[in-house]
């Protein structure tokens, strides 16, 4: 006991100002208190029933996204593809691939998401093209400034054998090296052979890139996602990378080099700079970059200063798992938060297409929870389509797997690299295909669950994912939650507490029951929050209902609770922004309490 109170004086003390409040930087910055959603668009809508999601089908359902108030669609790759890495393999970055439809289409999905008030941010996959792309057909045949686009080389001789240049291995296994017989070189790929790496030192490749940035700032689009940034520039000298010893995977396996070489080279930032400059230059609303690496925090904070918005934070996809415990989330919120320069962002990615869902990586019932806590803490909420309806992953046989992260890996571990169960069709209602698609096929197996977990059921009950993620989209607008200090607190070895505050003001408090039994504090003291709150959301199971007056001081959150609804039996606006609240979220329960 004596030992859980002195974790909680000290965790007390972690009690800071969000980087977001500090200064009037960010003012134009329209995606600061807001959620962000991720459309996969082969899985969203299929207008035309060919079995697989369109541009159009995207544009027919933005009412959807504009009725649960998020700023921003970013779609995943829509480009010219031959699809070896379904749409993560371009051939045309200024092209929309037939299967998703045209550019004519994607201007009206651009017109149309503009009046609904929505932001529309374009996926950039800059590490590679297709080998079919026609700049790799001409840097093969040599023709300049194409030659120099891709990553040459010659092959090492050893003992009258070619041999790749080095010993550098491809995300997908085995050598990254690919012999061209014709250019008589050795191509670079991290990813598939059908991927080759583009050469950020050629500056002729970086304008090119550049002019891709143009094109769709042109149409309209108002930010990008930079795809696996931190590949995108591989020291110069080609030395081996390093062995790391014992790790028990497979010579060809990636995970047995440490990648000093090849990932977060510091050329890779200089290469955003330009980049934020250029989507600078252009007027109107404030252009967003956001950048995806999974890499250490130290090297994803470098990214805010080299004009990154949004350094996806994945700690709920890599440090926050299923069992931890409290001082588990309070150590990476902490770390990532104090990791925020001044004047930027913190911002939380709940869920994407490469990723279990969050609602089977936290077992089916607490999607809800990651969402609150993402949607309570400062700044932006990055969720995965689907993820607002607690949709969970659809297993797979080896026979329906597709994607090819899966089947590089065989029969018998596919399962383990497999990203189709997170891709699954979007389950709109309980009609045929669950309103995905009128075809016969889909291109993925629809999970059977549509029949009650679909958006149609749940916007009819109060209690649902859908529901809760729409109150937790507006809390977002709460000023105390927009610009109030921060403070995460462990009670005892079960509850998580954060707790936002303006001064004279009632706080915005969340409580996380993260055990599985009926668990009771006293919250009021823990958290210096008031004695007496009321009741703004509630389960079912929890038998308390919208308005009901609890006492802080002897808190009792059950375990058990049925499934992830909860009761939302008011409406925020009607309580006013000076309330107090506590978000109570049991493994099995949910309630948000206001005062
Ligand atoms: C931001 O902070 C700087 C330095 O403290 C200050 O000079 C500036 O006026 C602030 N800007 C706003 C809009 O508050
Ligand atoms: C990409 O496609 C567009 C037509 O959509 C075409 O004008 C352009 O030349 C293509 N670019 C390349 C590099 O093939
Ligand atoms: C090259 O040949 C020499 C002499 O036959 C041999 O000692 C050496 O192991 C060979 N190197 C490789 C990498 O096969
Ligand atoms: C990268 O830059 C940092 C400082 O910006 C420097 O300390 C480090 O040595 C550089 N790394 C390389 C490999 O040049
Ligand atoms: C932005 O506006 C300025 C002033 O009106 C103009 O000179 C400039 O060309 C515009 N830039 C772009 C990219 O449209
Ligand atoms: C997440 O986990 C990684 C690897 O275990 C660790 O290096 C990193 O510091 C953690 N990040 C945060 C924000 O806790
Ligand atoms: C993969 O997962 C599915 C569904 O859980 C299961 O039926 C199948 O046996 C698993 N396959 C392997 C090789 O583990
Ligand atoms: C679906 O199947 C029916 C019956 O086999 C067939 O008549 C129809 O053309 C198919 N529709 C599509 C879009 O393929
Ligand atoms: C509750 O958690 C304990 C310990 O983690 C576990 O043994 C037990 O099975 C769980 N009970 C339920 C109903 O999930
Ligand atoms: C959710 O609400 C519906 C309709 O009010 C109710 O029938 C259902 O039991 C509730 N679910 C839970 C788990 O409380
Ligand atoms: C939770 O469920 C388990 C198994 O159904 C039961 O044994 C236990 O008493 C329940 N606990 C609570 C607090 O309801
Ligand atoms: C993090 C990551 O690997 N992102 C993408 C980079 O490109 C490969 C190959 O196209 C994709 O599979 C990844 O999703
Ligand atoms: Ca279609
Ligand atoms: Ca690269």
């Amino acid at each position: 006991m004596q030992g859980l109170v002195i974790v909680s004086l000290i965790l007390s003390l972690g009690c800071f100002e969000p980087a977001s409040a500090q200064n009037g930087s960010t003012s134009g910055d329209w995606w600061k208190d807001t959620f962000i959603y991720q459309i996969y668009p082969r899985s969203f809508k299929d207008s035309n029933g060919d079995g697989v999601g369109d541009l159009n089908g995207i544009t027919s359902k933005l009412d959807h996204l504009a009725d649960l108030g998020v700023s921003a669609v970013w779609l995943s790759p829509i480009y010219a593809s031959p699809m070896v890495d379904f749409g993560y393999d371009i051939s045309n970055f200024t092209a929309v691939d037939p299967t998703f439809g045209t550019l004519a289409d994607f201007t009206r999905l651009v017109t149309r998401a503009k009046s609904l008030k929505l932001k529309v941010i374009l996926d950039f996959v800059p590490n590679h093209s297709s080998d079919k792309h026609p700049w790799f057909l001409k840097s093969v045949q040599k023709v300049k400034p194409y030659d120099e686009y891709y990553i040459w080389r010659d092959a090492k001789m050893v003992n009258g054998t070619r041999q790749p240049p080095n010993n550098w291995l491809s995300e997908f296994q085995g050598s990254a090296w690919e012999w061209n017989n014709q250019r008589k070189q050795y191509y670079y790929h991290e990813f598939t052979v059908g991927q080759p790496d583009l050469n950020y030192r050629s500056s002729a490749l970086q304008e090119e890139m550049k002019n891709v940035f143009r094109f769709w700032l042109n149409l309209g689009v108002d930010g990008f996602r930079v795809d696996a940034i931190n590949f995108l520039v591989e020291d110069s000298r080609f030395l081996d990378e390093p062995k790391i010893p014992n790790t028990g995977f497979a010579d060809t396996d990636p995970r047995t080099l440490r990648h000093i070489y090849t990932s977060d080279q510091n050329e890779t930032y200089q290469v955003v700079q330009s980049w934020r400059q250029l989507i600078d230059s252009y007027n109107g609303t404030r252009k967003l970059l956001l950048t995806e690496a999974y890499t250490t925090p130290a090297y994803t904070a470098k990214y805010f200063q080299y004009g990154s918005n949004i350094p996806f934070n994945f700690i709920f996809l890599r440090n926050i798992t299923s069992p931890s415990k409290p001082l588990d989330y309070k150590r990476a919120i902490d770390r990532f938060i104090n990791l925020v320069p001044p004047g930027s962002i913190p911002n939380w990615v709940t869920g994407n297409h490469d990723n279990s869902r969050v609602a089977s990586r936290f077992g089916p019932h607490r999607a809800d929870q990651i969402t609150m806590i993402a949607a309570i803490l400062p700044g932006v909420a990055i969720i995965y389509n689907g993820d607002e309806l607690g949709m969970v992953d659809r297993p797979m046989s080896w026979k329906e797997t597709i994607d090819p992260a899966g089947c590089n890996a065989g029969p018998s571990r596919y399962n383990l690299t497999s990203r189709d169960p997170a891709r699954t069709p979007f389950q709109w209602d309980a009609t045929k295909n669950a309103g995905f698609s009128s075809g016969n096929k889909t291109w993925l197996p629809i999970n059977s669950n549509y029949k009650f977990l679909n958006l149609a059921t749940e916007k009819t009950l109060a209690n649902s994912s859908y529901s809760i993620t729409k109150k937790l989209v507006a809390l977002k607008q709460n000023p105390i939650v927009k610009t109030g200090t921060t403070m995460v607190t462990v009670i005892y070895a079960y509850f998580l507490g954060i707790a936002r505050r303006l001064p004279n003001q009632n706080p915005v408090v969340l409580v996380v029951n993260l055990y599985n039994h009926t668990m009771h504090a006293d919250v009021a003291t823990f958290m210096n929050i008031p004695k007496y709150m009321t009741v703004y959301i509630a389960n079912a199971a929890a038998k308390l209902t919208a308005g009901t007056r609890i006492d802080t001081s002897f808190l009792q959150l059950q375990g058990n609770a049925s499934v992830y609804q909860a009761v939302n039996t008011e409406d925020s606006r009607t309580i006013g922004w000076k309330s107090h609240w506590i978000v109570d979220m049991n493994l099995f329960r949910t309630e948000i309490l206001c005062g």
